[in-house]
């Protein structure tokens, strides 16, 4: 069958089983936009191509499916590249399609052109510019192998418009030819031996839970390696939820805002049993001073992460999800006692938990109090996402995570703007669970346009913006480290007006000025099921998040909120 290049790219997505796309078209992906007309793929129609990106990064990680953006050439490619960098380096598996200049025009500066793929390759896990009609079947079908196996990650396919209109014989590749690409799954049996034995000799340890685990859907296997140890657990940013929070042995998030119990078990404890996590600076301090009496089990599917930041004592390459049976089968049925170590972790979790003080009548309503109404008053497979700041660490710390796959986020790259966008792709892959995005005013502001496309596409998600009329997260850093010098971080709080620009957009918007507002605000929100909502939370501008390790400090010097200090630390 004679197809032109971009039928046989449409239907090499439905091969693939593809549902959603998230973009926005443009000459030289016209070609494209053709033959998607009569396709069953839902094509979600974007108002920026960065929104498609955490669109279709949303998507995924609320499905485990990858996600599919396509977008034209030249600023659109570039306007996608802040999502695929964000895709990177947490792991979303990702496929992009972008329209390229013909292959004849390539290197002329022609109308609309750049270099994606030399732009794209730090932040792709592989990208193909493709040159022949006929490549189209294998190279779509090699985009989604090598975006969801091994480490997930973003993949982009840039097809040039003389490519997309001509034409190929239709097949469809039985096999992958890659002989480069093997990702290891199986862990090497004498590490998870020498793993076994760390475990069964230590008397402080801590699993180091990471967002690797949730990719791997690994939730069962670290629960059994949890509960039959009796090993406390610490979630990661991307891992919260892994472990539900009110388990007895989840200590919560650690690293620079994480709570104090977790944070000083990693740097009292003699065993690190790091699981799909990577040592990043925001959960280390100062790496010279990390967890100084703690051996390492590292394992990863990821080779380049084994000994990156930390050295591995036992470092193991694989799938989590085979290589923690392995682990489990060669535990003693008995675990060690570890009653002291558990004794203490209990005391600093009673004596340091995570806190604020509650708002006076008449003032202002607590950031943390509209967090804690909103997990209290949506059901309990809610997925929440959040943007970037300290709206996004009030939300990690004070919503209780009791799934993986609910909690959406931009950890490594910390992008402003990823939540509206990030929740529309979470929605459209789980359409009947509720969705609601905690924002900030700043953050809102960088992808609000995306209310737009929910309106129009009828994808009711609701943000709860917490305004504080600030940059806040920076904000935050002038008053501790920058002698309140508060330089360029005043936004306002009623600039632009919330209510009226999420009317403008479709949505339902409503302002909640007080504490006792906000539950009745949450639950007309929560009755809305035909468009998107949008509730301006006027929020204690004065709030900080802490526990706070200031950066490059040691996690020793954890900085407790004044109401906690005061009491012999
Ligand atoms: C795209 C982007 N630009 C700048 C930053 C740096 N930055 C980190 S947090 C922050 C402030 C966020 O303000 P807001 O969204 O209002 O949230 P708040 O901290 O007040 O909760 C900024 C500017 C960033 N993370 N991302």
């Amino acid at each position: 069958m004679r197809l032109t290049g971009a039928q046989a790219l449409v239907r090499a997505l439905e091969m693939e089983g593809v549902d959603v796309v998230f973009g926005l078209p443009g000459g030289a992906i016209l070609p494209v936009y053709d033959p998607l007309l009569d396709s069953p793929i839902r094509h979600v129609l974007v108002r920026h191509e960065q929104g498609a990106g955490h669109m279709a990064e949303g998507y995924a990680q609320a499905s485990g499916r990858p996600g599919v953006a396509i977008v034209t050439s030249g600023p659109a490619a570039t306007n996608i590249v802040t999502a695929v960098a964000d895709a990177a380096i947490d792991s979303v598996p990702m496929v992009v399609i972008t329209g390229q200049v013909p292959t004849g025009a390539i290197g002329s500066d022609a109308f609309q052109e750049v270099d994606t793929t030399g732009i794209t390759m730090s932040v792709t896990k592989h990208n193909w510019l493709v040159t022949d009609p006929a490549d189209i079947p294998r190279v779509v079908a090699e985009a989604f192998h090598v975006a969801t196996t091994g480490r997930p990650g973003p993949v982009l396919i840039d097809l040039p418009k003389d490519v997309s209109t001509g034409e190929l014989e239709w097949y469809w590749p039985r096999r992958l030819d890659l002989p480069g690409y093997q990702p290891v799954t199986k862990g090497h049996p004498k590490m998870i031996e020498q793993a076994a034995a760390l475990i069964t000799a230590a008397r402080r340890p801590v699993i180091y839970a990471g967002g690797g685990l949730v990719r791997a859907g690994a939730e069962r296997e670290l629960r059994a390696l949890a509960e039959r140890t009796g090993i406390p657990v610490v979630t990661t940013l991307l891992a919260r939820g892994i472990i539900p929070d009110d388990h007895p042995l989840a200590l919560g998030m650690p690293g620079m805002h994480g709570t104090y119990a977790a944070v000083m078990a990693m740097q009292r404890a003699d065993l690190l049993i790091t699981l799909g996590a990577r040592f990043d600076d925001r959960v280390t301090g100062r790496v010279s001073a990390f967890a100084p009496e703690a051996k390492v089990i590292h394992v990863d599917v990821d080779p380049a992460e084994l000994g990156k930041v930390r050295r591995a004592d036992v470092p193991i390459v694989g799938d989590l999800r085979n290589v923690l049976p392995e682990l489990l089968r060669r535990l003693p049925a008995e675990p060690a006692d570890l009653g002291a170590w558990r004794a203490t972790i209990a005391e600093w979790q009673q004596r340091y938990p995570l806190s604020y003080v509650p708002s006076e009548p008449g003032s202002a309503t607590k950031p943390q109090f509209v967090v804690e109404r909103l997990r209290a008053l949506t059901p309990d497979d809610t997925i929440l996402v959040a943007g970037v700041g300290q709206h996004q660490m009030w939300a990690s710390q004070f919503w209780t995570f009791r799934a993986p796959r609910q909690w959406i986020n931009s950890g490594g790259l910390g992008t402003m703007g990823f939540a509206v966008p990030a929740a529309v792709g979470a929605k459209a892959a789980r359409p009947r669970q509720m969705v609601w995005a905690i924002d900030g005013d700043g953050s809102f502001q960088m992808t609000a346009q995306e209310i737009v496309t929910a309106s129009a596409e009828r994808i009711p998600i609701k943000v709860a913006i917490l305004n504080n009329g600030y940059l806040g997260m920076v904000r935050q850093w002038q008053e501790m480290f920058y002698d309140e010098r508060y330089s360029e971080v005043y936004l306002s709080p009623d600039l632009p007006d919330y209510v009226r620009w999420a009317e403008a957009m479709g949505a339902v918007g409503m302002r909640v000025d007080a504490p006792e507002e906000v539950d009745a605000a949450i639950e007309k929100a929560n009755e809305v099921d035909d468009r998107p909502v949008v509730i301006d939370f006027r929020v204690d501008t004065f709030e900080k998040v802490y526990p706070m390790v200031p950066a490059g400090a040691s996690n020793d010097d954890i900085v407790l909120p004044p109401h906690l200090v005061g009491d012999g630390r």
